[in-house]
């Protein structure tokens, strides 16, 4: 089952201007975040069920991806967080290349080795991690052949 649905428009300027872009772009324009490279993550709404776009962190390792759902370390979770937790189908787009991917929540041993993924790409996740309560969300995506 491909993902389906209307695209509806983030209400942040920013964060709508910069996942179309990368999208419109395949991957060229608005690719980086201070020169890391980024992702764009399609969910589908928990609410809505309607197409959401994302930028994110690049965090790739033997062809799988992690996303993180620091929100800059924000108390309360991304809108996303909810979206992959209810519906585990996602798009992801690398560069001009893009495919399905199953998500799930990872933890224990899973959790720990993706976070050292993404505190590599992106070390800010641990300074997130500091300032809340909230344990910050990880997902590892895994491709759907
Ligand atoms: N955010 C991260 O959490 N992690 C990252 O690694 C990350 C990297 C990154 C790189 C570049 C960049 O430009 C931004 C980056 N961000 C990163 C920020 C990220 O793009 C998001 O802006 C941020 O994570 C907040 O996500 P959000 O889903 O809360 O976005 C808001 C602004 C948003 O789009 N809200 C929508 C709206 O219209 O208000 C609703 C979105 C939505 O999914 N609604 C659901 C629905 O049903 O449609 C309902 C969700 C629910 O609450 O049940």
């Amino acid at each position: 089952m491909s993902l389906s649905g209307e695209y509806l428009p983030s209400t942040s300027e920013w964060a709508r201007t910069q996942a179309e872009t990368y999208e419109a772009t395949g991957g060229q324009e608005s690719a980086d975040m201070r020169g890391v490279p980024i992702i764009v993550l399609t969910t589908v709404g928990a609410k809505t069920g309607g197409l959401r776009k994302t930028a994110l962190m690049r965090v790739e390792h033997d062809g799988k991806y992690a996303v993180v759902a620091s929100k800059g370390g924000a108390p309360d979770h991304p809108a996303w967080y909810f979206n992959l937790v209810k519906n585990s189908r996602v798009a992801l787009q690398d560069g001009d290349v893009k495919k399905e991917y199953e998500a799930h929540m990872a933890e224990g041993a899973e959790r720990d080795e993706w976070w050292g993924y993404a505190t590599d790409v992106w070390p800010d996740y641990d300074e997130y991690q500091k300032k809340t309560e909230r344990r910050i969300e990880l997902f590892v995506l895994e491709p759907v052949d």
